[in-house]
């Protein structure tokens, strides 16, 4: 399991609720976004992680969600190219901040497109998820800049799979050769290697969290997935995302991990 020592986050500005969202869950509020956010940043920091705290970005109602900018490793950054119109002058942005701090740094090009939400990284190997925002293309090019950099990857394709945005709305790694899944991609043959954990049906959202470093971080809520985490072992942080979910946020989407 990689050791992350650093995050880089971006709180939401105050034109939060005009960005995109596929979900029906009302209009989120800033004010207790913002207090989800910093209990987000602390929960970052109880794990270990130093945190570079980059400014409220209003040109960029979505901007807040750094992840699909990037794809960070141990061994490069790699600059996206979001799927979304809306989004794109949101690697510029965030550019700058990557060049100084990793050696190397890569590039998804037109025609690609990548949403850094699609990409989940189990070890050295990435899964790499077309959905309406990463497309084939993307796909391809970010697999031969893994391929270079010693990793390797299998595309997977998620259009059609009802109810997730991203590849990481339905599969997070667990670490220890574990993948959280949802029902819709657990018989899939990509994940075969891996040992299964199946998200119930009715905890899907909670199939987005994070572990980091001894730590895993879940959406609060979810008790039956709480409690298989628990047993699992690991120290569990429970985080109240509910502004964020109302934008087809979850918790990965808030920072970028290295
Ligand atoms: C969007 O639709 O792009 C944002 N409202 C949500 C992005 C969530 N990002 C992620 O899952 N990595």
């Amino acid at each position: 399991m990689t050791a992350f020592t650093r995050a880089i986050v971006r709180p939401p500005a105050a034109n939060f609720a005009q960005g995109l969202t596929s979900v029906d869950l009302g209009k989120p509020d800033v004010s207790l976004a913002l207090e989800q956010h910093a209990r987000y940043c602390a929960a970052l920091e109880q794990c270990g992680l130093a945190l570079t705290r980059l400014p409220a970005d209003a040109r960029f109602a979505d901007s807040t969600f750094v992840e699909d900018t990037a794809i960070v490793t141990d061994r490069c950054a790699i600059l996206t190219r979001p799927g979304a119109a809306s989004r794109a002058g949101e690697v510029a942005a965030i550019e700058p901040v990557l060049r100084g701090k990793f050696e190397r740094t890569h590039a998804i090009v037109a025609p690609g497109t990548v949403d850094g939400g699609d990409i989940c990284q189990a070890g050295n190997h990435f899964f790499i998820g077309i959905s309406e925002r990463t497309n084939a293309e993307g796909a391809r090019q970010l697999a031969t800049i893994l391929e270079q950099e010693g990793f390797t990857s299998a595309a997977i394709d998620i259009r059609g799979v009802d109810g997730i945005l991203h590849l990481k709305s339905g599969i997070s790694c667990l670490g220890d050769n574990r993948l959280v899944l949802i029902d819709a991609l657990a018989a899939r043959a990509e994940f075969r290697s891996c040992e299964i954990v199946r998200i119930a049906a009715e905890e899907s959202y909670a199939a987005n969290f994070l572990r980091i470093n001894e730590s895993v971080i879940v959406s609060a809520g979810f008790p039956q997935f709480e409690s298989r985490v628990r047993k699992f072992g690991y120290p569990l942080i429970a985080l109240d995302m509910s502004e964020f979910r109302k934008m087809d946020g979850a918790l990965s989407c808030l920072s970028l991990r290295f």
